[in-house]
């Protein structure tokens, strides 16, 4: 049934040859995803075919015209350096009617990438080589969209890294407590609320002018950038659903988040979470020799805290899903936020203990 209705999905785009199979890949929390086997003239070829999450996503063709937008603009910018084009950037195709998407009969969201062969993400980085590749490729992401034309891209997710809003997201869960679970977690929520100054104050920054906006990717996760299997570099950046304007900083703190500790975002025992320095600097050293051509030095010097910012926003995030009941991130265990929740802040515990020399490196660089 499902398979009929995939390939009826498919059959919607401008694709040659015969369809064989679709079969549910990767492990993110938000959209569904398929790799999509076609038969082409004795030739199996693959694509990556989404449906987009309309819970989360409110206005889905916004988001397809941001993705069309800024994937062209990437393509252009590969090909006038003279580059492969093929692995640098993800691909949208386009449907029979010439759109990005094809909307099913319920009113869902499709869309289907160019597969990208023999490369792969990590859920968790294996070297300090790796963290420094997938830096680099967020950074160089950046960076290729300095010069964006157009107007401003759509807010997909209006207030998407306002933490000051997530932290009141909390409270509103916290006082409304429909599952009852509030009085599980006091330590949890103590936690975060205890942080509440420091969450303003990147926008701060940005509100004085002292850090600009910028197009930034906003799920940075380390498993958002494809790594090649042969070369071992960082080749391209995925899952561009909140691509829009941002703070570097966002880009760079969830790199942080993800890329730091040895131990999974759902890991149990919270004694393997820790911020590893050596991968640490590894991230700020790929980071700076994309981004490093256009960062202010407000910018660089908030690079740090931007660790410790995202790691607890999306902790928070957790925290605020558990107690919502389990609505928004996907979820595959009894307590699988909170247990999420949980790695996250042992990591701000982390961060802030090796703070001063997290600054003390920046200042080498
Ligand atoms: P989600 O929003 O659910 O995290 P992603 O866009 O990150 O979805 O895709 C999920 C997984 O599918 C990725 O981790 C990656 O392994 C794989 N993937 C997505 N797009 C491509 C692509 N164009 N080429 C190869 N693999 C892809
Ligand atoms: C979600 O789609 P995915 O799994 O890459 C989430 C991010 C969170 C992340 C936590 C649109 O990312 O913001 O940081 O989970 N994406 C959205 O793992 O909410
Ligand atoms: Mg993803």
């Amino acid at each position: 049934m499902i398979q009929k209705k995939l390939r009826n999905i498919c059959e919607q785009f401008k694709i040659y040859g015969d369809y064989v199979v679709a079969v549910p890949f990767g492990s993110g929390h938000i959209n569904d995803t398929y790799q999509v086997t076609y038969d082409q003239g004795g030739v199996r070829l693959h694509y990556t075919l989404q449906r987009i999450n309309h819970n989360v996503f409110q206005n889905p063709a916004q988001v397809m015209e941001n993705i069309d937008r800024v994937t062209r603009h990437v393509l252009h910018k590969i090909r006038s350096t003279g580059q492969e084009t093929y692995k640098r950037t993800i691909r949208l195709l386009e449907s029979r009617a010439g759109l990005p998407y094809v909307q099913d009969s319920e009113g869902e969201y499709w869309r289907i990438y160019i597969f990208i062969e023999n490369a792969r993400t990590y859920d968790v980085l294996e070297s300090v080589d790796q963290a420094y590749q997938a830096a680099r490729t967020f950074g160089t992401f950046q960076l290729d969209l300095v010069d964006l034309p157009g107007p401003r891209l759509h807010e997909t997710i209006p207030d998407f890294h306002n933490t000051p809003k997530r932290m009141d997201a909390l409270e509103r869960a916290v006082a409304a407590d429909p599952c009852g679970r509030a009085k599980l977690v006091q330590r949890e929520i103590d936690f975060a609320l205890s942080r509440r100054a420091d969450a303003g104050l990147l926008l701060q920054l940005n509100a004085e002018g002292l850090i600009p906006e910028r197009i930034t990717h906003n799920d940075t996760k380390l498993n958002n950038v494809l790594i090649d299997d042969i070369s071992g570099q960082g080749i391209c950046v995925i899952d561009l659903d909140t691509v829009m304007p941002g703070l570097a900083h966002y880009d760079f703190g969830d790199m942080v988040r993800t890329g730091t500790s040895p131990a999974a975002e759902d890991e149990r025992n919270l004694e393997r979470v820790t911020m590893q320095f050596p991968m640490f600097e590894a991230l700020l050293r790929g980071y700076m020799a994309s981004a490093g051509q256009f960062l202010t030095s407000v910018e660089r010097e908030q690079l740090p805290f931007a660790g410790k910012l995202i790691t607890l926003e999306i902790g928070v995030r957790f925290l605020t899903d558990y107690l919502e009941g389990d609505v928004y991130f996907k979820t595959h265990r009894e307590g699988h936020n909170l247990d999420r929740c949980r790695t996250q802040f042992k990591l701000v515990e982390s961060i802030e203990a090796q703070f001063d020399r997290m600054h003390a490196l920046l200042k080498t660089l």
